[in-house]
């Protein structure tokens, strides 16, 4: 991500070029990036599975799942608490959570709590760094008596890791997912506007349900596995050695 922002100038450089050839002449084709990628929610939610987690920041949360194969979208939202309809400012006792919608024969809950584990410090009293409070509080939230199951073996190996401290994590049976306000989603991938740029600018609701958006996410904050990080790596680079795809039809 390092050369990302100084390649940002240049893409919008080429990008207003390529608008002006195309207010000049309409002979001259602007191709708007492909949205296949988003994958519309009703088409494949039946062979979807749901998993919801507490791990600190909702923003980094969300980018810890969201690169993973086999994971198709992720939501920002409150779980845990009892207040009905939280926001951010007024969460009550939630806390920030994400929801992984997942693709069962591609990866399974025993990878994602593994996922889980290794990406925050669940020994941390109500806290992640130096996000502190209740809010951040770690959980794995269950859908079922086997989903509890193997949330508590999995609970009880981190905890012989070492027995110096206690996890704090809890294991809940999932009530209710509020998803966060729109500025909370995909928030990572918002603070790099040049990929943002490169998925054509999706209105916020299509971003929402972007499974390229949810990887992106993950890239943005390089909380992707170091092999995927690299594969997007590589991708970028190349579309920028090769210029804006805009510019290849003009
Ligand atoms: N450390 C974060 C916490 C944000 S969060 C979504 C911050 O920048 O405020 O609670």
């Amino acid at each position: 991500m390092a050369s990302a922002d100084s390649n940002l100038l240049i893409l919008n450089f080429l990008t207003l070029a390529s608008l002006s050839l195309f207010y000049a002449d309409k002979a001259f084709c602007i191709r708007i990036p492909d949205r296949a990628s988003t994958t519309p929610r009703e088409l494949s939610d039946q062979s979807l599975k749901t998993a919801v987690f507490a791990l600190g920041s909702f923003w980094r949360s969300e980018a810890v799942f969201g690169c993973l194969n086999g994971v198709v979208r992720t939501t920002s939202g409150y779980a845990g608490g009892s207040k009905i309809n939280p926001e951010y400012r007024s969460l009550g006792d939630h806390a920030e959570s994400v929801m992984v919608e997942y693709d069962p024969k591609e990866i399974n809950f025993r990878l994602l709590l593994e996922v889980f584990w290794s990406s925050h410090d669940p020994r941390q009293v109500f806290g992640q760094g130096p996000d502190v409070g209740p809010q951040y509080r770690s959980i794995i939230f269950t859908n079922g008596t086997e989903e509890a199951r193997l949330a508590a073996m999995s609970k009880e190996r981190e905890q012989t890791k070492s027995r110096s401290s206690i996890l704090t994590t809890q294991i809940q049976q999932l009530e209710s997912f509020y998803p966060a306000e729109p500025e909370h989603q995909k928030f990572e991938l918002k603070r790099h506007p040049m990929l943002l740029q490169l998925i054509g600018n999706l209105p916020e609701d299509e971003l929402e349900v972007s499974n390229l958006a949810a990887k992106l996410n993950g890239y943005a904050a390089e909380l992707c596995p170091q092999r995927i990080q690299k594969q997007i790596d590589a991708k970028i680079n190349g579309i920028i050695r090769r210029g804006w795809p805009v510019l290849r039809d003009v």
